[in-house]
């Protein structure tokens, strides 16, 4: 039914290995926590795989015995010095050993999921030979769950964090979470909404996210709350939460007090600040590196402060897209050390497409995170199959003309998303979306790796080993982000969804309060022409990216085509790349979206025999309405720019439904 997400570990039906006999397991240091939870891992993980078999066991070996080595060693004895989870799995064919190794227990329990992503995808462990470290060392969940279940964004279900039960009760779907989070490597997670309830920071909820951390901690993942600035003031009983008064900071050091009392591991806070109506510094006219390095004193270096840039508020009226870099990055250089900025990929919200930010690279003093959506909000939710590693594979390869791509200013901090997880069987509403939370942690792993590898080894885990499934699924994957950005937002156009939810076209609208709420402020469609003009003769958002990268973006002649409406105003008919006039391109795109999904749903129906009958049906009926509102989408949209333009449509573009 989809629990089991990538873990699986589905019998293997032709594996000479496991007719060798059962295999066996010897851990060094076994009493460890986290060396005990990865021998768990490796036993239940091999006993499945072998499945078939009769009579199939795990030994586990109590110690090392000369004249009959165990088939996979764990050797994982910390030296003391902190450790990123290194880990090697190499095997000494002569004894038929497969040694797991690393600098500390969390090396083991990483290299334990390595090894068995490759057994699941059918490797012989006597063939595994790997030798990996993290890139970033920070790779972390936001959940933006409330304290009452309701999940902001969420499309699974309710919360899976039980905060009535705890501390007396722990689901053990938390301890499922944590094996799959530690399985690719995400080793934080911020527990509870941006949109923070000064809740999590009272005496009543301490003991109960104690409980969380220490179900967590043997996985490797460390916890952290998001923390609402106005505290002090709402629970605490002072008469402001100004940043530099200080009874304010003698309240935050007192409860970073307990918490670390409670938690000597918590990671720290993350903070949403003048965004959105939150409260933040700048209330009392106080800056974001003042709010920010006052809790970063209370929390000292113990643990982190992460504050988010997405600042959302009515300072520069001309280009919302503006505002983060604007308020940033005058502040370079100002943040303390333990303070992390948290950077959205790009500079309006997760949208279908948009080019990196441009605070990526600006701002050399500070310590910057990328945060993604795994929640794809603007994504056709849980229901529309997209896969989102081609989109964060574009973001963390864009060169920043600063000095590296966005992967290399964030390597030495971490990527954080959004989590889609809930209560649903399948974990994330979807079993596609599976694929985004795992594509993730296999990207802040290693931003080198391609899409089509993850996707390839996600779906032969999820799904089915065999070449012939792979060849057509990896494909359909790979394309789907294409699609949507195709049947939504074409040719660098934003923010076109329906008011408020977010799902569904509502390129019309235009009479909400704030102009950036409308998605007319983002097309500027009129009778000449559409597109926002970011260019010196617009808004000059492009001046803030480095002048190399800008050179790119600067007329409309030289934007690549995915970029054009982001940065140009043009008339309905400039000429495109492809000879076209823009109006017969973007109605061709419109068709080419709803051409793939076609196309998606098609492989899909060839893949039956591959699938178990529950969910090739969940996948196909999710299909099915993607269909429809692909074309819904489609419709729409075109209807409404010949409203604006007066043209028909172009001959010969639309295929005849
Ligand atoms: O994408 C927008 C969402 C809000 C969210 C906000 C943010 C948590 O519509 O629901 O609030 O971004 O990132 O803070």
């Amino acid at each position: 039914d989809g629990y089991a997400l990538w873990l699986r570990h589905a019998p293997l039906e032709d594996a000479p290995w496991l007719d060798r006999g059962p295999p066996s397991i010897y851990a060094r240091n076994g009493d460890d926590p986290t060396i005990k939870v990865a021998t768990a891992e490796l036993e239940r993980g091999l006993l499945k795989l072998g499945g078939k078999r009769d009579p199939w066991g795990v030994g586990t070996m109590p110690r090392s015995l000369p004249n009959t080595p165990a088939s996979f060693e764990l050797d994982c004895r910390g030296d003391g010095k902190p450790n990123d989870g290194r880990f090697r799995v190499a095997a000494d064919r002569s004894n038929k050993t497969v040694k797991i190794s690393g600098p500390g227990s969390i090396s083991c329990l990483y290299g334990v999921y390595a090894l068995l992503r490759e057994l699941s995808q059918g490797e012989d462990p006597l063939a595994v030979n790997l030798d990996e470290k993290p890139a970033m060392p920070l790779r972390m969940l936001n959940h933006w769950d409330n304290p009452d279940g309701y999940v902001e964004r969420g499309y699974s279900g309710r919360s899976i964090f039980d905060w009535w039960r705890l501390p007396d009760h722990l689901d053990q779907r938390l301890l499922d979470y944590a094996s799959a989070n530690a399985s690719i490597g995400i080793n934080g997670t911020v527990v509870n909404n941006v949109n923070a309830s000064p809740l999590f920071l009272t005496d009543r909820y301490i003991p109960k996210l104690k409980r969380v951390a220490d179900a967590l901690r043997p996985y490797g993942i460390r916890l952290y709350i998001s923390a609402r600035f106005s505290a002090p003031h709402e629970i605490g009983g002072l008469p402001t939460a100004d940043p530099l008064d200080p009874r304010v900071e003698a309240w935050w050091k007192e409860r970073a007090d307990e918490i670390y009392a409670a938690i000597p591991d918590f990671g720290g806070f993350l903070v949403k600040a003048n965004s959105e109506g939150q409260p933040g510094p700048q209330d009392y006219g106080r800056t974001h590196a003042d709010g920010a390095n006052m809790m970063a004193r209370a929390i000292g270096d113990r643990g982190t402060v992460i504050w988010r840039a997405f600042v959302y508020s009515e300072v520069d009226p001309t280009d919302r897209a503006k505002q983060a870099y604007a308020e940033f990055v005058p502040l370079d250089g100002k943040f303390a050390g333990n303070v992390i900025v948290q950077v959205k990929n790009g500079a309006i919200d997760f949208q279908p497409r948009e080019p990196f930010h441009p605070l990526f690279g600006a701002m050399p003093k500070t310590r910057l995170m990328l945060e993604t959506q795994l929640t794809k909000e603007y994504l056709g939710f849980a229901t529309h199959l997209v896969f989102l590693a081609p989109m964060w594979e574009e973001v963390l390869r864009a060169d920043t003309g600063r000095g590296g791509t966005v992967a290399d200013v964030i390597a030495p901090v971490g990527m954080a998303g959004v989590a889609n997880t809930g209560s649903d069987r399948n974990w994330s509403g979807s079993h596609f979306d599976q694929a985004n939370w795992y594509a993730f942690g296999r990207l802040a792993w290693d931003p080198g790796l391609s899409s089509e590898a993850i996707a390839r080894e996600w779906a032969a885990q999820t799904f089915s080993r065999e070449q012939p499934f792979l060849d057509a699924v990896v494909p359909l994957m790979l394309g789907s982000r294409q699609a949507a950005v195709d049947y939504m937002t074409p040719l660098g156009l934003t923010h076109q969804m329906a008011t408020g939810h977010h799902y569904g076209p509502g390129p019309w609208v235009a009479d909400l309060a704030r102009p950036e709420w409308n998605p007319m402020y983002y097309s500027r469609a009129d009778k000449e022409g559409i597109g926002f003009d970011r260019t010196a003769s617009g808004s000059n958002a492009l001046s803030q990216y480095a002048p190399a990268v800008a050179a790119q973006w600067d007329e409309p002649g030289k934007t690549s085509p995915d970029y054009l409406l982001w940065f140009h105003h043009v008339t309905w008919d400039f000429a495109m790349p492809s000879g076209k006039p823009l109006w017969n391109e973007l109605v061709g795109r419109y068709d080419a979206g709803v051409a793939r999904v076609d196309a998606m749903a098609q492989t899909w129906a060839s893949l039956e025999p591959y699938v178990d009958a529950q969910r090739f049906t969940d996948v196909a009926e999710n299909l099915r309405i993607q269909q429809q509102e692909a074309r819904w989408w489609r419709d729409a949209s075109i209807a409404y720019w010949q409203s604006i333009n007066g043209l028909g449509l172009p001959a010969g573009t639309r295929p005849p439904e």
